[in-house]
């Protein structure tokens, strides 16, 4: 994997922190991302502890202009990105429609799909240009199947899949492979920022049963972009062993 180069966005926590480990661990620089500079720092030194290369890159997704700056600044030897990991995102709120706060649903449509766009936007030209590439979009169960509550959440992971399926027919001719992930229940700082910090009502959410944890996902995505060129693991729905749908899951009284 010498001198190959992996970006992956929201890796400050939770699932994008794994997999920038994950990726780490079998041979790629990595350039890590997200707004929170000392966990960006932090996560930098472990990965350099590795003996790994690494470049903290530190903007927020939803903002157009900090993204076209950041990905322009990178240095000769980090513009050429082989792995594009877009999984910066969040649920913000958990309401019937009627009471959804409107910023959240601005946040989730900014951040989860307006903000993978950005990035993609940014990064696939380059792909392009070398006919070489993998982008692995991080959907969810909830764009699979929608559940009470999780409306705009929802809808943004749904977009995220229609955006991953498209991706993948406009990117085919140039050699590029698009890989969906739609983890299902993954115990990470996701509860917390839906619930707004909420730790008690954040932990229920996990209690009763063992969810994923952000590396099982990093695993199955360090394992996809290591198949051979000529695979594509296109769509990869993963879930506990104890949740059979969205809103099914067995847990213990
Ligand atoms: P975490 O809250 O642990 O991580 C979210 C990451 O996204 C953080 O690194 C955060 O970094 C980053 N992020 C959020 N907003 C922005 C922004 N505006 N700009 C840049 N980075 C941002 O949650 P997860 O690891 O669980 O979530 C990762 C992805 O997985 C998300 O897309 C989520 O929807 C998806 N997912 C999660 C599941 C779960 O059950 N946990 C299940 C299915 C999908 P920072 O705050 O530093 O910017
Ligand atoms: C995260 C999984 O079911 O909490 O996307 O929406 S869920």
């Amino acid at each position: 994997m010498e001198n190959k180069t992996a970006l992956v966005t929201g890796a400050t926590s939770g699932i994008g922190w794994a997999t920038a480990v994950a990726l780490a661990d079998i041979g790629y620089n990595i350039i890590v991302t997200g707004r929170r500079a000392e966990k960006l720092e932090a996560l930098a030194k472990i990965l350099k502890e590795k003996g790994g290369k690494v470049l903290p890159l530190n903007f927020d997704v939803s903002k157009e202009s900090e993204v076209i700056q950041a990905i322009n600044s990178l240095p000769g030897e980090w513009k050429e990105v082989d792995i594009l990991v877009n999984n910066a995102g969040n649920a913000h709120g958990l309401s019937p429609i009627q009471d959804g706060d409107v910023r959240d649903w601005e946040a989730m449509i900014d951040i989860n799909v307006k903000g993978l766009l950005y990035v993609s936007k940014a990064i696939i030209p380059s792909m392009v240009n070398r006919k070489k590439g993998t982008i692995v979009n991080i959907g969810s169960i909830a764009g699979k199947e929608v559940y009470p509550n999780g409306n705009v959440y929802c809808a943004s992971k749904h977009a995220v899949d229609a955006i991953t399926n498209g991706m993948r027919m406009d990117l085919n001719p140039h050699g590029i492979r698009v890989i969906g992930v739609h983890p299902g229940l993954v115990e990470t700082e996701f509860s917390l920022v839906r619930f707004k910090g909420d730790e008690e009502r954040s932990r229920k959410v996990y209690e009763g049963f063992q969810p994923l944890t952000a590396e099982d996902i990093a695993d199955t995505i360090a394992f996809a972009v290591s198949r051979p060129a000529h695979v594509v693991l296109a769509d990869i729905v993963m879930l506990p062993t104890a949740q059979a749908s969205a809103t099914i899951v067995n847990k213990k009284q």
